[in-house]
């Protein structure tokens, strides 16, 4: 990559948690700077440009509805976890079961993707409804002990009252995918190798015949 293309970035990005925690707020907050409240239950890929210290970045966020329906959930699933280059996980601070689904969900993210012993996991985990503190039932620290022994990063946002910290778990995202992708091409570039190796033997053995 040169030139241009270099400050040229594209990043899909899927949000998931469990229902009411605030995934469509957080992605329209993110999107638009505003809260309206309300979201209804629409399914959609928004596609949102920024330029931050020169680069520019297209993020390409899947925003859908929790669904019940496992056999359904489960097909959808898998298809945004192969579309995505990076997570945000959102679970609400006043709702432990949110909490304990975020904790499955990375399980499940680092197992299909094959994130196990990255330093740097392109997954963030989101405690949303900063603002409902009172009636809170996870605390902050287990919030950041989640991400410190899964590798993730962590914040803690109200949709509802803040933009700048939904900015922050966007781009805290963009260079984790970055490193993400390097580390993922490393084994693959040492397959090659050995795989024109022998393929160079293997000449040479035909060769000489
Ligand atoms: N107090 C408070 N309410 C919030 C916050 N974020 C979202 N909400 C409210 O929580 C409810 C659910 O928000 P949504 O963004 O629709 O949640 P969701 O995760 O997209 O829900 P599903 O799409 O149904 O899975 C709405 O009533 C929002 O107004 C927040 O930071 N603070
Ligand atoms: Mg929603």
């Amino acid at each position: 990559m040169t030139g241009l293309n270099a400050l040229k970035v594209d990043a899909n990005v899927v949000v998931l948690g469990t229902d009411r925690v605030g995934k469509s707020a957080l992605t329209v907050r993110f999107l638009t700077r505003r809260f309206i409240g309300e979201y209804g239950d629409i399914e959609s890929i928004y596609s949102h440009n920024v330029i931050v210290d020169g680069r520019d970045i297209t993020f390409n966020i899947w925003d859908s509805p929790y669904c019940q329906d496992l056999s359904r959930e489960t097909t959808l699933y898998e298809k945004r976890v192969q579309w995505a280059d990076g997570f945000v996980l959102v679970y609400s601070i006043c709702d432990r079961a949110s909490f304990n689904a975020v904790t499955k969900l990375i399980q499940s993210i680092k197992a299909t993707k094959d994130y196990l012993g990255m330093d740097k996991v392109p997954v963030v985990i989101v405690g949303n409804k900063k603002d409902l503190n009172h009636r809170r039932t996870v605390l902050s620290e287990e919030g950041r002990l989640l991400a410190l022994t899964t590798a993730c990063q962590f914040y803690e946002v109200t949709a509802a009252e803040n933009y700048h910290s939904i900015f922050m778990v966007f781009h805290g995202l963009i260079d984790r995918i970055h490193a993400s992708k390097s580390s993922i091409k490393r084994p693959a570039g040492i397959k090659g190798i050995v795989k024109s190796m022998s393929a160079v033997f293997t000449r040479k053995r035909t060769d000489s015949l």
